[in-house]
């Protein structure tokens, strides 16, 4: 089936198959494609417990085809693996927790065959719902910054989870089925706080980025908010050969698993930018002409560009 394929394979498919790109185009397309195939991609989660790591891990992938370990031993690592991509969920963080501290900063400071860092990117998640953030802070500031060094701000993210329990007197906007704009205000200044504490003392530029794994409203639907927010800002943080890895896992596919956001940007356009800039070398922001993904670049383009979409949206099922 065509949404269980794996995205750069069924690409492929399309690409080879099309009667627009000529044969110089399909070939570079597919050395391409090549070239970012099979690339090992370990994102590691953290934060303190119950903040929603094993959560926000569940909203973006299809965990139950996922090949799982460690999660037979409480307090454990768990792995999930597809293919090439291996998530780890750290158990929640303590601040007392010394041993875990070290265990974290060990894996942060492993290295592959080739010599590179071994984990390609950490998620950091926090509760933007508790009023006190100190473990997280302190877990970021004591632990993850040290390991990571210079490249702390290339090879971490912090997100503040749970925006839906964070802002206790908003209403739940139902009119369009859209949440109010101040769902965000309480998490916003959370953000900011965050933000300044980190640049003052560990000089440290972060922004982190508000969602909710398990959005839940008055009906009984949950749903996830930002979470294609939340794939971009995974995604431009990637060694580029990587991305692709995280595509071609499975994603998760439930029926409006992706569509709320802050509307702030368009959050489709910017991943589909992000990808048709990664296969098809020297693009720049999609290529769009006309707001069309890849016509800057004439015909050929412009087929990747419907080719792509066509994969993406099929990978994400929405539209
Ligand atoms: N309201 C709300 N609840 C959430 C959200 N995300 C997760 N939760 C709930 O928060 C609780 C903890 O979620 P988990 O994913 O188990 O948290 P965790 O960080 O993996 O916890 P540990 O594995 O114990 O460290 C669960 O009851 C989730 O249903 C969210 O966006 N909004
Ligand atoms: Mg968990």
């Amino acid at each position: 089936m065509e949404n269980n394929s794996a995205f750069s394979r069924q690409l492929s498919r399309y690409i080879s198959q099309s009667p627009i790109l000529d044969e110089w185009k399909t070939s570079s397309l597919q050395l391409r494609l090549h070239q970012l195939n099979d690339q090992p991609l370990n994102i590691l989660f953290a934060g303190p417990s119950g903040v929603g790591k094993s959560a926000t891990i569940n909203a973006l992938f299809a965990t139950e085809e996922f090949e799982t370990s460690g999660a037979e031993d409480e307090g454990a690592i768990v792995r999930f693996s597809s293919g090439e991509l291996v998530l780890w969920d750290f158990p929640g963080y303590r601040l007392e927790d010394t041993q875990s501290a070290m265990q974290l900063a060990a894996t942060l400071s492993e290295y592959d065959e080739a010599g590179k860092p071994l984990i390609d990117l950490v998620v950091v998640v926090l509760d933007a719902a508790q009023q006190n953030l100190n473990d997280g802070y302190q877990l970021i500031n004591k632990v993850i910054a040290p390991a990571l060094g210079e490249s702390t701000e290339q090879r971490m993210l912090v997100m503040l989870n749970k925006v839906d329990a964070a802002n206790h007197s908003y209403e739940w906007a139902y009119v369009n089925e859209s949440c109010s704009s101040e769902v965000e205000i309480w998490p916003e200044s959370t953000a900011s706080l965050l933000r300044h504490c980190l640049l003052r003392d560990a000089e440290l530029e972060v922004a982190p980025v508000s969602y909710a794994a398990e959005f839940s409203r008055k009906a009984d639907t949950m749903r996830p908010y930002n979470l294609l927010k939340v794939m971009n800002e995974i995604l431009v943080r990637l060694p580029e050969e990587k991305r692709l890895t995280l595509l071609d896992a499975p994603l998760n596919q439930r029926a409006l698993n992706w569509c709320d956001s802050d509307n702030r940007c368009n959050y489709l356009t910017q991943l589909e930018n992000t990808l048709f800039d990664l296969v098809y070398q020297d693009a720049k922001d999609g290529a769009r002409f006309g707001g069309l993904l890849g016509a800057h670049k004439g015909k050929q383009g412009r087929e990747l560009g419907y080719l792509l979409r066509r994969q993406l949206h099929a990978s994400l099922k929405i539209g």
